[in-house]
């Protein structure tokens, strides 16, 4: 067994759970079709990017979803995802809190972490935990926990495999029997497990709640493609009566894109089944399941990604984005207005230590050349060093809320309670999730050591104190 099985295995997981969605959700076949032409496109009008793609092998891998996102009730749910993605290779990256706007989960994604592996298979779970803490209401907190104490989410079989992978791994047979039973927790079931009843309470108290409690599984809420120019699939999807948000979420469109944008379609109510107490069934509706488009820049270290949450909250107080997205337009321009004070020049970027990079040495500079008092900025000016910016695999909190609050229908002026908890988080998963400054960090400190190797500069010298008066 290789090492490469975890990759092949997430591989397998995605493509299935692609398909299994697109023949659930139709919508979201038509999106894909969409956004394919519309990437087809993109392609077309830019030869140099389509050269790019081909060139590192990610010509073959633009159709792949790359992000799906599902919401647990439980910590034994948690933690079970844990190790089911493991034998995948994805492991909990970060940790989000969405009590700031109102939705009472935190959250986690679950990601492969290698440059490799992303690249084999960039498919990734957020997963989102429901916090019953913030929960006021005693009776329906007491209703939800009772209702999810009855569930597994897990078949027997796929429980089974787990502890087979963690023993002592698998054979191919294993692998693919292990691939149909994981992908059984991610499906849909339209029969709820609870009256109409308790539904209606469930959603009344939060619609959050009504979702994660009354179905038999963590299903599926959406998957999302890359979008090659976001902008460009965006209009698409309006042109073709998609239902899609009014904004794209994340920073404006720039020279130098950064972080994440992501947009999607709106959820429609489905029909689903209650069962009565009585045992009938009668039908009814739940809005939950959608698609969405996503395009990703570099990844900003803690001081990038400070200035980018000022920006963002700067623009958001000045012109408050409507709950219907009315005044989008006003939002955007400011946005856009805001984002003036951002840099747009790579190289200002890796100067002002705002975005991460990945260095290699230029093949044709002279080892030894640069051995006397060489700084980060002398080697980079020079072109002996050249710098990547290292894509961003994460989310954003904020986006992430502005998702899930179009996707759960209008409410009114939520209770906010801040109260992030990443240590019960943890708890309840079973282990700590990684940091994913961290990793950009190492993966920049990992890539600079040979470059400078190459270069034959054993320690780079400070750089030039900035000139002060
Ligand atoms: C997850 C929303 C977060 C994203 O792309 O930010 C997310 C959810 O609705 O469950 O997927
Ligand atoms: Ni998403």
């Amino acid at each position: 067994m290789g090492d490469t099985l975890p990759d092949a295995v997430r591989a397998m997981f995605a493509a299935a759970v692609s398909d299994m969605y697109q023949a659930e959700a139709p919508r979201y076949r038509a999106m894909k079709t969409l956004v394919a032409d519309v990437n087809r496109q993109t392609l077309a009008a830019d030869r140099e990017l389509a050269r790019r793609l081909a060139e590192n092998g990610d010509l073959q891998r633009l159709d792949v979803e790359r992000h799906g996102a599902i919401r647990v009730g439980t910590a034994e749910e948690l933690s079970t995802l844990r190790r089911l993605f493991a034998v995948m290779g994805m492991a909990p990256v970060g940790y989000y809190d969405l009590s700031v706007a109102g939705i009472p989960v935190h959250s986690t994604a679950f990601r492969p972490i290698s440059d490799s592996a992303l690249r084999a298979s960039p498919f990734r779970i957020f997963t989102s935990l429901l916090r019953l803490d913030l929960i006021p209401d005693a009776e329906a907190r007491e209703m939800a926990t009772k209702i999810l104490a009855q569930r597994d989410i897990f078949t027997p079989r796929c429980r089974a495999l787990i502890e087979i992978f963690e023993t002592r791994g698998f054979d191919d047979d294993e692998a693919r029997a292990f691939v149909v039973e994981a992908k059984k927790t991610l499906r849909w079931d339209g029969r709820a497990t609870v009256s109409s009843a308790v539904y209606q309470r469930l959603h009344a108290t939060h619609p959050l709640l009504a979702d994660i409690v009354c179905f038999k599984g963590p299903h599926i809420n959406h998957l999302t493609l890359h979008a090659l120019d976001i902008d460009a699939a965006h209009r698409a999807m309006a042109a073709r009566d998609m239902n899609p948000k009014a904004i794209i979420e994340g920073p404006p469109r720039r020279h130098c894109p950064i972080l994440l944008r992501q947009t999607s379609f709106k959820a429609n109510p489905e029909p689903v089944a209650f069962i009565e107490e009585d045992g009938r069934r009668v039908s009814g509706a739940h809005a939950a399941r959608f698609g969405e488009i996503e395009q990703r820049g570099a990844a900003l270290t803690a001081r990038g990604r400070a200035a980018y949450d000022r920006l963002l909250a700067e623009a958001q107080a000045a012109a408050p984005l409507a709950a219907d997205g009315a005044n989008a337009r006003t939002f955007h321009d400011e946005l856009s207005r805001r984002f003036a004070a951002f840099p747009d020049e790579w190289t200002a970027l890796g100067r002002d230590k705002l975005a991460f990079f990945r260095y290699s040495a230029d093949p044709r500079a002279r080892p030894r050349e640069w051995t006397a008092r060489a700084s980060l900025d002398d080697l980079l000016g020079a072109g002996a060093l050249r710098a990547e910016p290292i894509v961003y695999e994460d989310f954003l909190p904020v986006s992430a809320a502005g998702i899930f609050r179009s996707n759960l229908g209008e409410r009114g002026a939520e209770e906010r309670v801040e109260r992030a908890d990443q240590r019960a988080f943890e708890a309840a998963l079973g282990a700590p999730v990684l940091n994913e400054l961290a990793l950009y960090e190492e993966a920049e400190t990992r890539s600079l050591a040979p470059s400078l190797q190459a270069l034959g500069i054993e320690n780079l010298a400070a750089p030039e104190p900035a000139k002060s008066g």
